[in-house]
This record gives C-alpha cells, sequence and structure tokens, in this order.
C-alpha cells in the first residue's frame, strides 16, 4: 500500500466527491464504513504505519488525523442534509398523483323516501300541497271532528304552542291531517292531492316511534268515491314503493275524521307486519265543517309514515337511526 502523502490527498479528493453525490442514508452508511470503519480506508492507512520509522509516523500521522476530522465532519454535514431534505421530500407535493375526492353530502334517507313517495303519487294522478308545521287548534283537531275534551285528542300526545302574541292554542302539528281541511277550504272537487311534512307528537321514543317524524297525508274528494277506491289505490302504491310482491293488509282502526276507518300494514323481514299507515273514507261531519254536501261527494284520505316506509324498504329496524346522524348509516343512502 502506498503509505505518502500522495496516496493520503488522493483519498481525501476520492471520499470527497463519493459522498456529494450519495441521495440515500443507506449509501451514506456504506461510503462511513468504508472509509471511517473499524477495517475502512483510514483505519487500513494507520496500520501500515507500524513498519515505518517514528519520524515519518509522526508525519504521516498527523495529516491522516487531519483527513479523518475532515471525513468525519463530511459525513455529519451531509447526515444533516439528508434529514433536512427528507422532510422536504415528505413535504413535496406530487401533482401527477389522483386527487382525493371531497367527500359530498347527499340527500338524507328520510327525503329520498318523501320524494319517492311522492313521485308513485304523483304517478297515480296526485298534486302535491305543503303546509304549515304550526298549526292552530281549529286545524288540527276541530275541524277534524275532535272536539275539546273529546278522549280522541289523547291519541295525538301534542306539543302545544304558548303565547305567540295574542294567539292561544297552537299546537306543533301532530300529523299531517289538518291539510285535508285547509285543501277542501280552498279546493273545489274533484280533489287529489298528498302532502308531505314533519310531525312532532309528545311521546317517548322506541324502534318504531320518534317524537319528530315525518307522514305523507292523501286525500281524495269526488263524487262516487268508494272504499275499493281507496284499497285499489293504496296497494298500487305499495307495489310501486315496495315491489310486485309486496304483501299488505288491512284491519280496522279508528280516526274521529274517516268512517270507516283502517290501518294498513305491509309485511317486510319475514312475516314481520309493520303499521304504514291509517287510513279511511272521509267523515261526512268533516265534509260538512268544510261546506261540501256529503250526499253529494265522499272520499278518503290516509297518512303515512315516510321513515316507517323505509323501514320497511331497506330493512331497518331503528327509527332513531335516520336522527343519529351517523355517517355510517347514512353514507349506504348516498
Ligand atoms: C294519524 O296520524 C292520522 N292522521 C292518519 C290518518 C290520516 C288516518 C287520514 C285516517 C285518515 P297515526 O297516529 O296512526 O294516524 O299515524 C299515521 C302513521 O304515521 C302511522 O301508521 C305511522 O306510519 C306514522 N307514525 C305515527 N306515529 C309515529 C311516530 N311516533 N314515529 C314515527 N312514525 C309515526
Amino acid at each position: 500500500m502506498n503509505t505518502n502523502k500522495t496516496y493520503l490527498e488522493k483519498l481525501k479528493l476520492e471520499a470527497a466527491n463519493t459522498i456529494e453525490n450519495l441521495l440515500s442514508a443507506e449509501d451514506i452508511e456504506t461510503w462511513r464504513i468504508n472509509y471511517l470503519g473499524r477495517k475502512g480506508k483510514i483505519s487500513e492507512f494507520f496500520q501500515s504505519f507500524k513498519d515505518m520509522k517514528s519520524e515519518e509516523r509522526n508525519e504521516l500521522g498527523s495529516l491522516a488525523n487531519n483527513v479523518k476530522k475532515f471525513l468525519e465532519e463530511l459525513y455529519d454535514s451531509k447526515t444533516k442534509s439528508l434529514n433536512k431534505s427528507d422532510i422536504q421530500e415528505s413535504d413535496f407535493f406530487d401533482y401527477s398523483l389522483p386527487g382525493t375526492p371531497n367527500s359530498a353530502g347527499s340527500i338524507h334517507p328520510t327525503n329520498q323516501m318523501m320524494q319517492e313517495i311522492c313521485i308513485a303519487f304523483n304517478k297515480l294522478g296526485f298534486n302535491i300541497y305543503e303546509g304549515p308545521e304550526i298549526e292552530s287548534e281549529k286545524y288540527a283537531f276541530d275541524k277534524l271532528n275532535i272536539p275539546t275534551n273529546h278522549p280522541a285528542r289523547d291519541i295525538w300526545d301534542t306539543i302545544w304552542v304558548k303565547d305567540v302574541g295574542d294567539i292561544k292554542s297552537l299546537v306543533l302539528r301532530p300529523h299531517t291531517s289538518p291539510m285535508q281541511i285547509r285543501i277542501m277550504e280552498n279546493n273545489e272537487p274533484p280533489i287529489r292531492v298528498v302532502i308531505p311534512g314533519k310531525c312532532y307528537r309528545y311521546e317517548a321514543t322506541d324502534n318504531t316511534h320518534e317524537w319528530h317524524f315525518h307522514q305523507i297525508e292523501g286525500l281524495v274528494i269526488d263524487k262516487n268515491i268508494n272504499f275499493s277506491n281507496m284499497k285499489s289505490t293504496l296497494f298500487e302504491f305499495a307495489r310501486i314503493i315496495f315491489g310486485e310482491e309486496t304483501k299488505a293488509r288491512f284491519r280496522c282502526d279508528f280516526f274521529p275524521f274517516v268512517e270507516p276507518g283502517a290501518e294498513m300494514s305491509i309485511n317486510f323481514k319475514e312475516n314481520t307486519w309493520l303499521e304504514l299507515m291509517g287510513a279511511g273514507m272521509v267523515h261526512p261531519k268533516v265534509l260538512n265543517n268544510v261546506g261540501l254536501d256529503p250526499n253529494i261527494y265522499s272520499g278518503f284520505a290516509f297518512g303515512l309514515g315516510i321513515e316507517r316506509a323505509a323501514m320497511i324498504k331497506y330493512g331497518i329496524n331503528n327509527i332513531r337511526d335516520f336522527y343519529a346522524n351517523d355517517y355510517q348509516f347514512l353514507k349506504q343512502f348516498k
């Protein structure tokens, strides 16, 4: 081995040139082992001293120590600059990468169901109306043949709105049926309408009951409308929404504003029946209350739960899922 100064200068130059082009931590470590490691070139150089005269050894030793120190400093500064550029690399934005799409919002499943039901009834010849969520007692109960102190008022656990200026007896509507009256007061038969909207009840929640939920009211008034017209319309609606094979059943029920009254349930999830709506032939007293002659006109009305329809359609067991704002639940309806 050449142990003279020239060799040492060459070694220093070669090491400095090599490290300059290294980019990875692994390559720099290999460089360190190669030049500064226990069996590296600087160590080898020191090993070769043992055969030298002491004068020459002192001189070259001092030179070799300087080179070693120089290479160690090179190594330190290269490692530091590599760490810095690592950070910069991770900060670097690659514009060629595919973007992450923004997660756009979507229509709430209740509103999707509401739209679907409105479209179905629209195809069956119904017009769509909307009405106020705060109602007067007159429309929510009195004109629907439910006078004050009538026990039937207990069916609708009502949330009363107090002290709105001078107007008393306002309620958050417990059902959409007040709109039957408003429509009949303002339109001549034939009438064929549906009215979707939000309802509020002062009642405990469970899997099929919420304290606020949505209904769609339906009303048909004309000459010669009978119970069969109602059944066939509602069966047809059920087939459109839930499929051709849908099983629906009618059972007697009581509502003061219809006679006879019924409830319609739909079969879902292997022999489970869920009540979807109340319905019936509009009561002659209600027709009288809006100035229609029950001897000329007849009609049917119904009020169906929109969340209940979605529960049946999508096999949802708990109505409270609709209001929990759980993203995992909601994103299924995108
Ligand atoms: C009524 O509200 C009547 N106005 C319906 C009606 C209209 C009958 C026209 C006759 C003629 P009921 O309280 O049963 O009836 O409610 C009707 C439907 O709304 C129920 O079948 C159910 O689908 C839904 N519903 C009622 N209460 C709740 C509740 N707390 N949470 C969720 N859905 C409900």
